[in-house]
Formats: C-alpha cells, sequence, structure tokens
C-alpha cells in the first residue's frame, strides 16, 4: 500500500534535491522521513527500530557526502531504509520485500546509490577498505568512503579483521559505529563493555567537544596542522580512557561519542571529518526505535514486528479459525530445555539470535548452559567444539545461511575431530521477504559432503524433537538438523520422544506410478500433490528421507527396483542436495529410472513468501503435481505404444 510523503519528503527524489535544502529544514526533513517509514512498514512489514535510529544520520550523510561518486556502505542493510526512500526509490518503498518489489537490503542491481550489496553482518568496513583502496589506486584521492556499522554487527570477526587491516592502509575511510547497546536481542560481550564506558566517561565527554573544537580550526594550525592535532588527541583520549582507545591503537582516529540524533550537529561533524584524511571511526549514540515509543521501550519485539496498528501499537495476527501449529524455533526452543533436563551435558550455543532461534527459553531457563556469542558464527561453532572436546554435547543453532560463514570450522574443528555437537540450522530453504542473502539454500550441499556428518531434517515438530533426541545421544559425532522459517503442521507436538534410527527414511505412502523422494518440511508439499493426484486416479508412493547422509539405501534399492519414474523433492539448492545424492545413488548401483530433481535452481532466486518462491521454482504442491501428471501421462503414451 502506497502512503504519502510530507510536504518536503515529496520534493525529494535524490540526494540532489536535498541538497537544496537549508540546514535549518533538515529536522522537518527527518521527521517527515521517520514518519514515512511508519507510515509505510506498518502497512507492508518490514526491519523497523534500525532504520528509525539512523534517521538522522542518514539524512546528514547524504547531505553531506556527494553520493554516489562518495560510497557509502550500510552494514547488514536492515536500516537502510531511510537511504533507499532518499536515493530514488521513495516511490517504489511501497513494494519493499514483496516479490518482484524492491530488496530490504541494499543491492548494486536496484541502485548505484546501494555501493554494496549486504544482508550478513560484519562486512561494511572490508568493502568499504577495498573502496578505498581501489580509489587510491585510481588517483581517486577527493572520494569519500564511509562504511555505518551497529555495535552488534562490530562483534563480527570480519569487522576486527578489516579495522586491523585498515589502520595501515593510508586510505580515506571512515567508519561510523552506531551504537545503540542493541544486535536484535541486547549486544553482548566485552566490547559492548567497553563502549558503554566509553559512553558514560564523564570525564572524557568534558573534553570531547574540546576536541571537536581544535578540529574545527585545523585549518589555522599551519601545514602541521594535522600532526599536532592527532598529537593532542592521543595525549587526551589516552589519559583520560585510562587504557589506550581501542579504535586508536589499531589505527584508526577516534571522534566522538557524539548524540546521533542530532541532525545539524552531525553534518557539521561530518564536514569537518570529511577534510581529515585516512582511516577514522565516528562513534554515535543512537536509539534504536528512535521516535516511535514502543519501538523505543521494547527494542527486540519492534525489531521486525510484522503488521502493526501505527496508533495503537497493536501488532496484527493473522487470523485463522483452527488452533496454529507451533514455529519450528520454538519447537527447537522448549524440546532443548526437556532434553537438557534429562542430560546434563547439553549446553545451548547461538550466534546473536537468542529470540529468532528460541534459545532464549534455555537462555532464561538455564542460564549457565545457554550461550550469545554475539554475531560470530565461526566463533559460535568452534567454541561448540572446545565444549564437545569435554564431554559436552552443544546444541549450537545457527540459521543456515549464517552458517556459510563457519564452514571452515565445521569441518576443521568438529567433523575431522568427529566431536558430538548438535547443528541445528534455522530458517533452511526459503527465508521469505528477506531475499537472496538469507535464503538458506546451500546447507544439504555443503553438509553432506563432510566425512563424519550426519544430516537430516524433519518434516513436521514431532520428527525435530525425535532428531534431536536422537543426535543427543552419546557418540553420534557431529550432527546436522535442518528446518524452516515459520510454523509446522502438528498442533499436538510434544509427543513421548522415540529414537530414529540414523539413516531410516520412512514411508507416508504407498503407490505405484512414481516414487517422491521428499526430504524436510517441504514434504507437506508433496502430501497435498499426493492427496489431489488420488482424486485423478494417479497414486504416487510418498517417502520422507529423513536423511540425506546416510541415505536409507534399502530403501533406495527397492524403490529403484519398483519405481522407473522418481521424483527428489528438497527446498535447497538442486546442485549437490538430495537429488543429487539419490542420482549418484542410482549410477554408483547400476540402476537407470527418470528422475526428475525439484528444488532451487542453480541461480539466484529473489525475495517473496515461502510459497511464492516454492511456486516460482516449481516445487510447491501445484508444481509436484504437474510434475507427476506428466511423468504419469508420458508412463501412459509409453505403455500404450508399446
Ligand atoms: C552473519 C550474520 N549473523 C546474524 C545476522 C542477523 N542479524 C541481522 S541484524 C542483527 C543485529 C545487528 O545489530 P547492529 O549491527 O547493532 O544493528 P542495529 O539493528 O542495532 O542497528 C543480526 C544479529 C546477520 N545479518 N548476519
Amino acid at each position: 500500500m502506497e502512503v504519502k510523503a510530507g510536504e518536503f519528503l515529496e520534493q525529494i527524489n535524490y540526494p540532489s534535491d536535498l541538497k537544496k535544502f537549508e540546514e535549518k529544514d533538515l529536522v522537518r526533513i527527518c521527521n517527515e522521513l521517520r514518519q514515512f517509514i511508519v507510515d509505510t512498514v506498518s502497512v507492508n512489514g518490514g526491519h523497523f527500530g534500525s532504520s528509525l535510529g539512523v534517521v538522522e544520520l542518514t539524512v546528514a550523510l547524504h547531505y553531506v557526502l556527494n553520493t554516489p561518486y562518495d560510497q557509502l556502505v550500510w552494514d547488514v542493510g536492515h536500516q537502510a531504509y531511510g537511504h533507499k526512500i532518499l536515493t530514488g526509490r521513495r516511490n517504489s518503498f511501497h513494494t519493499n520485500r514483496i516479490h518482484h518489489g524492491i530488496s530490504g537490503f541494499p543491492k548494486r542491481a536496484e541502485s548505484e546509490y546501494d555501493t554494496f550489496g549486504v544482508g550478513h553482518s560484519s562486512t561494511s568496513i572490508s568493502a568499504a577498505l577495498g573502496m578505498a583502496v581501489a580509489s587510491n589506486y585510481k588517483g581517486e584521492t577527493d572520494r569519500q568512503h564511509v562504511a555505518v556499522i551497529g555495535d552488534g554487527a562490530m562483534t563480527g570477526g570480519m569487522a576486527f579483521e578489516a579495522l586491523n587491516h585498515g589502520g595501515i592502509e593510508n586510505s580515506n575511510i571512515l567508519v561510523i559505529l552506531n551504537d545503540n547497546c542493541m544486535s536484535i536481542d541486547p549486544n553482548v560481550g566485552a566490547l559492548k563493555e567497553y563502549l558503554t564506558d566509553i559512553t558514560t566517561s564523564k570525564s572524557y565527554n568534558r573534553f570531547r567537544d574540546d576536541i571537536s573544537y581544535v578540529l574545527t580550526k585545523i585549518s589555522d594550525l599551519g601545514p602541521n596542522a594535522h600532526e599536532i592535532v592527532k598529537k593532542i588527541e592521543k595525549t587526551i583520549k589516552g589519559g583520560l580512557l585510562k587504557k589506550s582507545n581501542f579504535f586508536e591503537a589499531l589505527k584508526f582516529r577516534y571522534f566522538g561519542p557524539i548524540d546521533g540524533h542530532d541532525v545539524k550537529h552531525l553534518v557539521k561533524v561530518l564536514n569537518d571529518l570529511k577534510d581529515i584524511p585516512g582511516p577514522k571511526l565516528l562513534h554515535c549514540i543512537t536509539v534504536k526505535g528512535k521516535g516511535y515509543a514502543l519501538a523505543e521501550k521494547d527494542q527486540t519485539k519492534w525489531h521486525s514486528p510484522g503488521l502493526f496498528d501505527k496508533i495503537t501499537g497493536e501488532i496484527k495476527k493473522t487470523a485463522t479459525d483452527k488452533p496454529l501449529a507451533p514455529k519450528y524455533q520454538d519447537v527447537f526452543g522448549n524440546t532443548l530445555v526437556e532434553l537438557a533436563e534429562m542430560n546434563q551435558k547439553i549446553m545451548g550455543v547461538t550466534p546473536a539470535m537468542p529470540s529468532g532461534s528460541s534459545l532464549n527459553i534455555m537462555m532464561k531457563a538455564m542460564p549457565d548452559r545457554a550461550f550469545d556469542v554475539g554475531i560470530a558464527e565461526q566463533h559460535a561453532v568452534t567454541f561448540s567444539a572446545g565444549l564437545a572436546s569435554q564431554g559436552m554435547v552443544p546444541f549450537c543453532n545457527i540459521y543456515s545461511t549464517f552458517m556459510q560463514r563457519a564452514y571452515d570450522q565445521v569441518i576443521h574443528d568438529v567433523a575431522i575431530q568427529k566431536l558430538n555437537v548438535v547443528f541445528c540450522l534455522d530458517r533452511a530453504g526459503f527465508a521469505g521477504s528477506d531475499g537472496p542473502t538469507h535464503h538458506g539454500a546451500y546447507d544439504l550441499a555443503y553438509m553432506r559432503c563432510i566425512p563424519n556428518m550426519t544430516v537430516s531434517a524433519p518434516m513436521n515438530e514431532e520428527e525435530l524433537r525425535n532428531l534431536m533426541f536422537t543426535a543427543q545421544q552419546e557418540n553420534m559425532g557431529p550432527f546436522s538438523i535442518r528446518y524452516p522459517r515459520g510454523n509446522g503442521v502438528m498442533t499436538d507436538w510434544r509427543r513421548p520422544f522415540k529414537e530414529i534410527e540414523v539413516g531410516k527414511a520412512r514411508m507416508i505412502c504407498d503407490g505405484e506410478d512414481v516414487a517422491i523422494l521428499s526430504i524436510g518440511h517441504i514434504g507437506n508439499e508433496a502430501v497435498k500433490a499426493c492427496l489431489e493426484l488420488n482424486s485423478e486416479g494417479i497414486h504416487p508412493a510418498h517417502y520422507d528421507m529423513r536423511f540425506v547422509k546416510p541415505l536409507d539405501e534399502t530403501l533406495l534399492h527397492q524403490v529403484f527396483k519398483k519405481f522407473k519414474y522418481v521424483i527428489t523433492v528438497e527446498d535447497g539448492c538442486v546442485q549437490g542436495g538430495m537429488g543429487s545424492a539419490v542420482l549418484e545413488f542410482m549410477a554408483d548401483n547400476g540402476y537407470s529410472c527418470n528422475i526428475v530433481r525439484l528444488g532451487i535452481p542453480d541461480r539466484i532466486i529473489e525475495h517473496g513468501e515461502q510459497p511464492e518462491l516454492w511456486a516460482e521454482c516449481g516445487f510447491d504442491a501445484v508444481g509436484i503435481m504437474k510434475t507427476v501428471q506428466k511423468l504419469a501421462v508420458s508412463r501412459a503414451t509409453k505403455a500404450i505404444a508399446s
């Protein structure tokens, strides 16, 4: 649904329009931009609190910088709605995150102002540094390169790696640390405490304004101005912060902390910093959800609240007449606590997704056994490996897409040592409106080629519980369990635990025409397809494979002996996934059969609702039905011909 912009905002299509306004108008423009975000997100959905928190920063940056010549990189990109609106996408903003609409994240193909595609965190400093070094090389020394990174994203290893490198490159890079003390959940770790120390240090902040004053007078200090200012700053900051400033130690000149909601002051500071060459870091203090009281108060809930009534703040729930099946993540969260009560060795690990994964249930119930380690997937995996090396059974819950970050750790630290780490890969398959950066497309393929790894996926909540129960037993080795975003299919899911034999599939229905082999939740689409087909007199058999590794070879021998047509269905990449595993089995065992592999094709699939994307790729119930119908018809045709 399209919404109307305020009088000033309506005149701004690009930053060049913004620059026509006087500085005194910027506060009003910020208010209108904030209102436009509230109006649109309340009716269309999307990320919320983070964009509200950087409204002033966004306006100031586009007011001061010469974008897109000056290059602005947003970390994660979930906070870039204001940026999108000011850079040519105000009129299409109502299509944000909708199938075939604009992306919810900066995306190079969408706009020249989106200098770098993002979605995963902690990449902005590396990317901006690469741009800055390229500019240097090309002689474009007047070009500014700015990375805006949150205090949450700053906990990611890549950010530290980039700071370490950036400090010794003599490049024009400004890192803006958007410090709101929040990740999606409250931020964690020692860095967070360090930043709070700086922000609350009274003595340091008294001198902060004096440093700013010196900076503005920089040109009055003659040819050695920069050196003199550097020395003054170093002495003051080093002395007052007792330990030396962390960023300064990495050779970034540190400025701030400043109020990230004072747009006029931001404009002044950014203008000053433009004249200072080399690596710099500006520490801005902001409030996540700024300007929308409920979002300021409950920042986790309003990170991405769904549709809501902007006046009352009531978050809209989908109306259903039937009781809703639970989310898979909640089945995981509750089941883990049940298992941990039975097995004292179980521990829980999440890299910054306590609410998203529902590990927060265990963190609350057993705080000494469940850990949020920050946005640090690699560390989460090796930390889990360390726990497992001491006899613990860690459940390391990482979204399928973010696990891509920790692939080496899965192999090097877990699989080679055959450690009992249970990987629970949430948001596996299409993630929906977050789009390609977030789709969990690859885990079946990337896990199945790792020796010692068990690769499984439940078709419903009860299977998830039983796989978790199975995985936590002695000497199971590395065990991965993937499940999708959203709700399962069973309301009565809290059933007694049953061990599942590793590598054992189950038959959903017997049949004669075609065999459908599915893995995971998408098998429920196959169930719907079979019901429809039965009413047409077509009776495919359907098997829930449960495991991609080890495969149920006994079952596959039966299938290849009985059926000439096999369809594999997975909400994962067809290249290297379950279908590929079945093809390999067929070739290795000398069978010949017509196989159709349904899954995510070898191209980037954009954003949309999960069912829209399943349909686009032909593996929703309708797609499966059509595939069976085609095979059944060709079978009938062949029969007539012979
Ligand atoms: C590698 C990776 N892990 C996890 C996430 C999920 N995630 C998205 S935003 C976010 C919190 C970011 O916090 P911060 O950088 O402080 O930004 P804020 O929302 O507070 O503005 C997390 C954990 C991600 N995008 N990328």
